[in-house]
């Protein structure tokens, strides 16, 4: 099997998907924000806030790279995965091994939960400045890697809110795909 079949790339707005988790691009206080993350926080509710609060409480947010699992609140999901993608300062900060690490450790937190379906946003491509291009190889490469090792994995969403993202991820899985 292909499996690049595995992966979907979508328009639109991620709080609307129906999967087994979706997941935030949160910052390191996990308190919320702008961008995916207000919109996630709002359409899921005070629940996620509270699940949140509980992680702050253990082990004091969570650090860029990594990701933390909460409830999915009124949303559709099961689950919200919460990672911290880098801020894109120039590529000398290790920015794409961190983005590598976000895809990786929500799909490891998905697999630990019992999660088959999962959507990522562009991580780190909004208020973050990380080059859609640039992020875009890095989502899709992760991503191929992690399911060609896991068969754990039935499918995976990109949901993109803009053009950009949504032609550029296409782009990159085209020719990962031949
Ligand atoms: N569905 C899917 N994608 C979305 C949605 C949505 N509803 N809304 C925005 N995007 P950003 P970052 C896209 O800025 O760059 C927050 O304040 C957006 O077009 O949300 O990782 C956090 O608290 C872009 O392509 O996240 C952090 O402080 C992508 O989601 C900081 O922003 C990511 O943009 C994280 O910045």
């Amino acid at each position: 099997m292909n499996i690049s079949t595995k992966i979907e790339i979508l328009k639109g707005d991620i709080t609307k998907v129906t999967v087994d988790a979706i997941v935030n691009a949160a910052n390191t206080s996990l308190l919320g924000g702008g961008g995916v993350d207000g919109a996630i926080h709002r359409a899921g509710g005070q629940a996620i806030l509270d699940d949140c609060r509980k992680i702050i409480a253990r082990q004091g947010g969570c650090k860029t790279g990594q990701a933390v699992i909460t409830t999915a609140g009124k949303l559709k999901a099961k689950f919200v995965i919460h990672t911290v993608g880098p801020v894109w300062t120039g590529g000398q900060k290790d920015e794409k091994v961190k983005l590598a690490d976000c895809y990786k450790n929500s799909l490891k937190l998905a697999v630990d939960n019992n999660c088959k379906t999962i959507a990522f946003p562009c991580i780190s491509t909004g208020i973050y400045k990380y080059p859609t291009n640039d992020a875009a190889r890095v989502a899709v490469d992760s991503v191929l890697e992690f399911v060609s090792n896991s068969d754990k994995i039935d499918k995976v969403i990109f949901v993109c809110f803009d053009d950009d993202n949504f032609s550029a991820l296409g782009g990159v899985l085209h020719q990962r795909a031949v």
